[in-house]
């Protein structure tokens, strides 16, 4: 590698010196060279990009680290109460960039590093994606990491170091195929492991009844829990805090030396090898249960691990000699449970307060409820978290012990106050007794337990009280709340689209919107200034350049930068309707076909992109990656339409892709079927990019559109109140086809796109014809309208004015959806801390 060559050279000339305050880019570069010689972590001599890119990570590294302790040490001085998020997922996606520019050292960063012969952006590249996440749900969680630091919270993350994230998706002649992720094959920069801080988990064993009644978890396997930390900075602020990640690791006693010495190799090493695997591999299902015991060893370690270490922070913040007392928990302790995955925070928290503190039930209960809340994301009855009693009593018998009394508890509360709820307890219990499949109801627990539970946009909540949660309501009606999802503005604007960034600080004269997004509106005012939409074009522009440019290397199809770029990138689930999109393509294909070549010129010319992961298992989801990848390979290739349409299947989608195709984008499609995307997230990150979308009125889109202008968005198909009929309807065979919907249909069939069988997956959208499941998403029934909104898609792209002004008013609407705004409201409103800026 010349380059590599030429820096080599370059570093002998700059003197090496560690300096974690570097700020001027001789001096980071001086520490960039003291990593490369004295961090090494490659033979030496070698100063190619990758190590390029380590050496500037430990460069960094040094200013986080100090930055972390300093945040540590005030944190512990002021003792506030500070809230512990705990998440199974957290989709970082790569770190470099985001340091550099929340800590605001671009300038002399990238100065630095040409000194050593390397554009910054290049050595950004070598980055690996840090996938610990299937999607919304892991990347809402470091969107919100981000904030918290932003915002001076205390606040800190809690998660598993899973050794391989999410799968690496590779399209063959067969469709989607899975390869194991592995962002730990050499090393991660960012985490700093903490080997004091090490605690017990324990699985299996049995309950031990003492001599005065108390009751203690005994024997079975114990798990050792190593902490690592990930240090996330804050936006113009000193404030670090900690994305703590749990390592399993047997003790060294666990190795059976007996054994080994009688050469039984493996049953000598089976606690350690047991170990190993909590931590192996996420789970890549996303909104699908699974029930399966590895699932739950995860999740327990999660919680255990996480409680033990805030419990002892709380006793090593206490100025008083001696442990604190327990009545203070709450008002220093939030805990916010990301979904149900670590419900059984709930009884380890009553178990470490009672079992291991002595603490009465009433006294353990009135901490531990005051102390967690919980988060919804999902009404998909297959998503529900339900897990079997009988695996739960096996591998966690004292919770099991816990969880029966809090179901007594509550049900008795119940018989003798609520008459009328009677009959519905069957419903309302934490425990569902069915003698067929007796489980845990992980919601219901968490709803009990729970001094707050949330949805993630407002419809969404209106969901959850008027249906799945409603019963609850009318017992606690103070219990339920909103907090509409953001994202955050710096990875998602500031540092994946500088061009249109700097535009926008031009024209509002301060950069103050990147950390107060509502002043985004500033831009309203100008949408019709032709001098702004002049600049606006050309930073998309260069925006969709960049992304045609990548289309290209990944896939080898090339794109039309002066096309209509138009992207749905989620994870691909039925409800989600990447089914209804690529028929819809289908026939807008069938159409350019059937034209006379001067009809064909006057259409909109359009570039479709489709990407995102399927569960390896699910046979529909990635029936439908095959289908996308088959039509674009026709499509692609026919010389006739190939000016008008391309369709492009992006691989292997996730933030950093994202990062690429969102600023790039024009159109979204953001389609589910109405009440069944609890939020979205990505539909803010392509509005705040002055992308337009096409969409439902469902999840989040609803306060979009009400925040962008009706006239700004895309709007068709049913809404969610009129599902449960419409599905009838089909079911009844009541539903009248519109035909362009049967002949897009009829024309995969036909074997245009190859000899693949889509029959089952077309007659997944058939009614009450005994196949499928007579239409359940109402993909028929949302046709039409879906593609009469893709023809004023059209229309609308034609007036490029007024295209420029939606896009600029799209942006200037966006500011609702900071992550900044859910956070704030977050801790006003189920946390109740407050900032504590580190001075
Ligand atoms: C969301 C999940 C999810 N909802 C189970 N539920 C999982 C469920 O591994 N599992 O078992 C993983 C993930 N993810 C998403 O959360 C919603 O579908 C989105 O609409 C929402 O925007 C996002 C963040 O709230």
């Amino acid at each position: 590698n010349a380059n590599g060559k030429a820096a080599t050279s370059l570093l002998e000339k700059i003197s090496a010196k560690a300096n974690p305050e570097a700020d001027d880019a001789t001096e980071i570069a001086g520490n960039i060279v003291y990593h490369a010689k004295y961090s090494p972590h490659f033979s030496p001599l070698k100063f190619g990009p990758e190590q390029a890119l380590y050496a500037t990570a430990e460069s960094l590294r040094d200013r986080l680290i100090q930055l972390w302790n300093e945040t540590y040490v005030h944190f512990n001085k002021v003792d506030p109460k500070q809230t512990y998020y705990l998440s199974m997922e957290y989709l970082q996606g790569r770190a470099l960039t985001n340091a550099i520019g929340n800590l605001n050292l671009q300038g002399p960063y990238a100065d630095a590093l040409r000194t050593l012969g390397y554009e910054l952006e290049e050595i950004a590249e070598q980055e690996k994606d840090a996938a610990l996440g299937n999607g919304g749900l892991g990347r809402l969680a470091s969107c919100f990491l981000d904030s918290m630091a932003t915002l001076n919270l205390p606040a800190w993350g809690y998660g598993l170091r899973y050794r391989h994230g999410l799968f690496k998706q590779i399209i063959t002649k067969k469709g989607q195929e899975e390869i194991p992720e592995d962002w730990l094959e050499k090393f991660s920069p960012w985490e700093i492991v903490r080997h004091d801080v090490v605690f017990p988990v324990r699985f299996f064993g049995k309950v031990q009844v003492n001599p005065d009644g108390s009751r203690k978890w005994v024997d079975g396997d114990v798990v050792q829990a190593l902490a690592y930390d990930v240090p996330i900075p804050g936006y113009g602020t000193k404030n670090t805090i900690s994305l703590r990640l749990w390592e399993a690791k047997a003790r060294a006693e666990d190795l059976d030396l007996f054994q080994f010495n009688e050469g039984e190799y493996e049953l000598a090493a089976q606690l350690h090898s047991r170990a190993q695997q909590i931590c192996t591999v996420l789970y890549p299902g996303d909104a699908t249960e699974n029930g399966k015991l590895l699932r739950l060893k995860q999740q327990f370690f999660l919680c255990s691990a996480s409680l033990q270490d805030i419990i002892s922070r709380f006793h090593e913040r206490s100025t008083t000699e001696g442990s604190r007392k327990w009545s203070e928990f709450p008002s220093k302790v939030a805990v916010q449970m990301n979904d149900t995955h670590p419900t059984l925070a709930i009884p380890e928290l009553m178990r470490l307060l009672m079992d291991d503190n002595g603490l009465g039930w009433d006294e353990a209960w009135d901490v531990t409820s005051k102390t967690v809340a919980y988060t919804n994301h999902t009404v998909l009855p297959e998503a529900l978290e339900k897990w079997s009693q009988s695996l739960m009593w096996k591998l966690l018998p004292r919770h099991m012990e816990i969880i029966e009394e809090i179901d007594k508890r509550f049900v008795q509360t119940i018989r003798d106050t609520r008459v009328d709820l009677e009959d519905k307890i069957s419903s309302l219990s934490i425990l569902d007794n069915n003698p067929q499949k007796p489980v845990v109801r992980m919601a219901n627990l968490c709803v009990v337990s729970s001094h707050t539970v949330n949805g993630v946009a407002q419809l969404h909540s209106d969901i959850l009280k008027a249906e799945l949660f409603a019963d609850y309501v009318s017992i606690w009606p103070n219990k339920f709340q909103n907090k509409t999802n953001g994202i955050t503005p710096r990875r998602w604007l500031r540092f994946c689209s500088p061009e249109l960034s700097d535009i926008i600080t031009k024209w509002l004269k301060t950069d103050k919107w990147i950390t107060d997004l509502d002043l985004l509106t500033g831009l309203r005012q100008f949408a019709d200034n032709e001098e702004l939409q002049s600049e606006w074009a050309s930073a998309k522009t260069a925006n969709k350049k960049r992304l045609a440019q990548y289309i290209e290397r990944v896939t080898g199809v090339s794109i039309d930068p002066t096309s209509l770029f138009d992207i749905q990138v989620k994870r691909i689930h039925e409800y989600k309707r990447q089914l209804m999109n690529i028929l819809g393509v289908v026939y807008r294909f069938k159409k350019l076909k059937e034209m006379k070549p001067e009809e064909r010129k006057k259409t909109v010319p359009r570039t479709v992109m489709i990407g995102g992961k399927a569960f390896a298992t699910y046979t529909n989801a990635k029936r439908i990656v095959k289908l996308v990848n088959d039509v674009g390979d026709v499509v692609n290739s026919d010389p006739e339409v190939n000016e008008y349409l391309k369709v492009v299947f992006v691989p292997n989608y996730n933030v950093t892709v994202a990062e690429m195709l969102i600023p790039g984008s024009e159109l979204s499609q953001h389609i589910s079927t109405a009440g069944m995307e609890a939020s979205g997230t990505s539909n803010m990150k392509f509005a705040l990019n002055g992308c337009l979308i096409i969409g439902t009125l469902d999840g989040a889109n609803v306060e979009i559109r009400e925040e962008v202008g009706e006239e700004n968005f895309f709007l068709f198909g049913a809404t969610a109140d009129q599902v449960p009929r419409l599905r009838k309807e089909r079911e009844d065979g009541l539903f009248k086809p519109d035909p362009r919907f049967e002949e897009a249909k009829q024309f995969v069939k036909s074997g245009v796109f190859g000899s693949y069988d889509y029959g089952p997956l077309l007659d997944s959208l058939e009614g009450n014809t005994g196949f499928g499941r007579g239409d359940y998403f109402l993909v028929g029934y949302d046709f039409p309208s879906y593609m009469d909104a893709q023809a004023k898609v059209d229309e609308a792209y034609k007036d490029r004015k007024g295209w420029l002004k939606m896009s600029i008013l799209s942006t200037a609407g966006s500011g609702k959806f900071s992550s900044d705004r859910t956070i704030a409201q977050y801790a006003k409103e189920i946390w109740n801390i407050e900032a504590c800026p580190v001075p």
